[in-house]
């Protein structure tokens, strides 16, 4: 059991040689495990049971809510989670996240051990059972890829999903549905009530995503695998990393060595640069598979590419190395389109990140080429496209591609101000789809508050309810949301520094964001959102998560400065 609250969930969790004894539960100590146990009696025993959380207070909102008050199930210290082949790594990670605070050994067995599991989860191959008839009618169509359902009963609890993916969202459902407590890296004396009834969920968009800069200051590792958990928590299930920029180059690239070697030592302001090693972007990419998170690499062409033209001045089109590039100005630097060297180059780069990287799509960028003219613009994407799909990836660009030729499948990435673009209508109508990035919604760079210590504002000010006041579906005119294959929500890191800044910018906009691309429209909600919320502020003190605490969400008294306060006090202290 990790005792820094701070730390990512790291590797898997052992399975237990014996599933009876708290004793030999790996890294809780036997002490510690049977205070543990005590002290959850002595709940039981002393404490009136806390009002449970509702079934209904999960953000993103589920589609299907059937609350059943006599169904309230408590989870016992001697609870096994009981699982079928294909639910084994969630059961592991379910472990994983309810072992320290509960401090039960909760050992994950399967039907052929005999052993009676109080936690079922369950992946079943038709995935159709979703049992439309009992959960108040509607459609009882498939739960799909990433759906799943929730059972609580007076007897235990039991998910069932189509997919491992769908079992996780479930599972993450069910962590929400305890007391916050729930997220203490160390045992607590609680009564893990859970609310019954049924929720019957899936999402709405099948992209739900968050960008990471890791250019304009550079994040480890560790960092960025704490997103990745970030994004897990609140269903979103693609990282987009920002790797490259005019600030410094952050992938290896084993043909192109000088990139990072001439491109990766800086970064703005004169803050350590660094990069990641192959195995670094793999231990990245294999995290959040199993989290159900797909990594989107960004190589960011033909502009933004001042460490690139560092690194190889062939590139650049005065053939000579500009000096490295540590301020915040943009759309300066570029690409020489006419050049056959910076289409090998780019192909290079291309082939080898898509060959890192097992999701499916890569994106090139192209946003803010600002001295390149259109038409030299045009031809250059045009070409980086077809080296795209060449490498058997589908092509992601910011909206600044649009007027360019459609490849198969092409994503465009939208992050204007003004619903009304008829460019990436256009490009709409032309066969791509939009993941939407409004930067007056979705921009979690941008200052919450004319206060707010970090960040932008050229998008406007970006509060809570701005972040949740929109509507994917209709936002773009002349773009049908059948075209819309989700929402992302990026964080430029101009201004931030460190991971609880990261954290700061991110609670509570990131959940408002998830919720716009999971939840149907049909339980979009100001009033009951900022209440669901608010119970989120709690569960972020219990793990550490620095957040914001936004005075237009009634967090609960007394819980939510502290983290705020955090985020500041690291900012001082860089
Ligand atoms: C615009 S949004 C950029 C970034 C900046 C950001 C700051 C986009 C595609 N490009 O280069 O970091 O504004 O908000």
């Amino acid at each position: 059991m990790s005792t820094n609250p701070a730390a990512p969930e790291t590797g898997p969790v052992p399975a237990l040689p014996r599933p009876t004894s708290t004793d030999r539960l790996p890294g809780v100590s036997p002490a510690a495990g049977e205070l543990a146990r005590v002290a959850a009696d002595r709940a039981t025993d002393l404490l009136a049971p806390p009002a449970p959380v509702r079934l209904g207070d999960v953000v993103p909102a589920p589609e299907r809510v059937l609350p059943d008050p006599s169904g309230d199930f408590t989870i016992p210290a001697d609870a096994a989670i009981r699982i079928d082949a294909a639910g084994r790594d969630v059961a592991e990670q379910l472990a994983g996240w309810l072992r320290p605070a509960t401090g039960f050994p909760l050992p994950v067995t399967d039907p052929t051990d005999g052993a009676e599991g109080r936690l079922t989860l369950t992946v079943s191959a038709t995935g159709g059972d979703v049992g439309g008839g009992d959960v108040g009618g509607g459609d009882e169509a498939a739960l799909g890829d990433e759906g799943y359902r929730l059972d609580v009963t007076g007897d235990g609890v039991r998910i069932t999903a189509a997919t491992p993916a769908g079992l996780f969202h479930g599972a993450q459902t069910l962590r929400q549905l305890l007391p916050a407590a729930i997220e203490s890296a160390a045992p607590v004396a609680e009564r893990w009530v859970l609310p019954g009834g049924t929720i019957v969920d899936r999402p709405r968009f099948a992209y739900r995503g968050a960008m990471l800069d890791v250019v304009r200051h550079f994040f480890g590792v560790d960092d960025v695998l704490r997103v990745v958990d970030h994004l897990a928590r609140y269903k979103l299930n693609h990282l987009h990393l920002h790797l490259t920029d005019d600030q410094g180059w952050r992938i290896a690239v084993d043909s192109r060595p000088r990139l990072t070697e001439a491109g990766g030592g800086t970064a703005v302001g004169g803050a350590p640069g660094g990069w990641y090693t192959r195995d670094d972007y793999r231990r990245i990419v294999a995290y959040a598979a199993r989290r159900h998170v797909t990594v989107v690499p960004e190589i960011d062409l033909p502009g933004h590419t001042n460490a690139a033209l560092v690194a190889y001045p062939e590139l650049a089109p005065g053939k000579t190395a500009p000096p490295p590039y540590t301020g915040t100005d943009v759309g300066f630097s570029y690409l020489d389109p006419h050049d056959e060297r910076t289409y090998a180059f780019v192909a290079d780069v291309v082939g080898e990140v898509a060959a890192l990287t097992p999701g499916p799509w890569l994106h090139l960028g192209g946003d803010e080429a600002f001295k390149v003219p259109a038409g030299d613009y045009r031809a250059f994407v045009e070409r980086a496209q077809a080296l795209v799909a060449a490498t058997g990836k589908t092509v992601v660009g910011w909206h600044q591609i649009a007027p360019a030729g459609h490849v198969d499948g092409r994503v465009v990435q939208w992050w204007g101000t003004n619903g009304d673009d008829p460019e990436t209508a256009d490009a709409v109508r032309r066969g791509a789809r939009l993941v939407l990035s409004p930067g007056n919604h979705a921009y979690l760079d941008m200052k919450y508050a004319p206060d707010t210590p970090i960040g932008h504002d050229w998008a406007g000010l970006v509060d809570v309810r701005r972040a949740y006041e929109w509507d994917p579906g209709a936002h773009v005119h002349g773009v049908p949301a059948e075209a819309v294959l989700g929402v992302e929500a990026p964080l430029w890191t101009e201004s931030v520094t460190t991971r609880a800044e990261i954290e700061f910018m991110m609670f509570p906009r990131l959940p408002a964001v998830a919720e716009l691309g999971w939840s149907p429209r049909s339980t979009h909600d100001w009033a009951g959102f900022r209440q669901r919320l608010a119970g989120h502020g709690p569960r972020w003190s219990a793990a550490g998560i620095a957040f914001h605490a936004a005075p237009e969400i009634p967090w609960p008294a007394g819980r939510g400065e502290a983290p705020a306060d955090a985020a500041g006090r690291a900012r001082t202290a860089a």
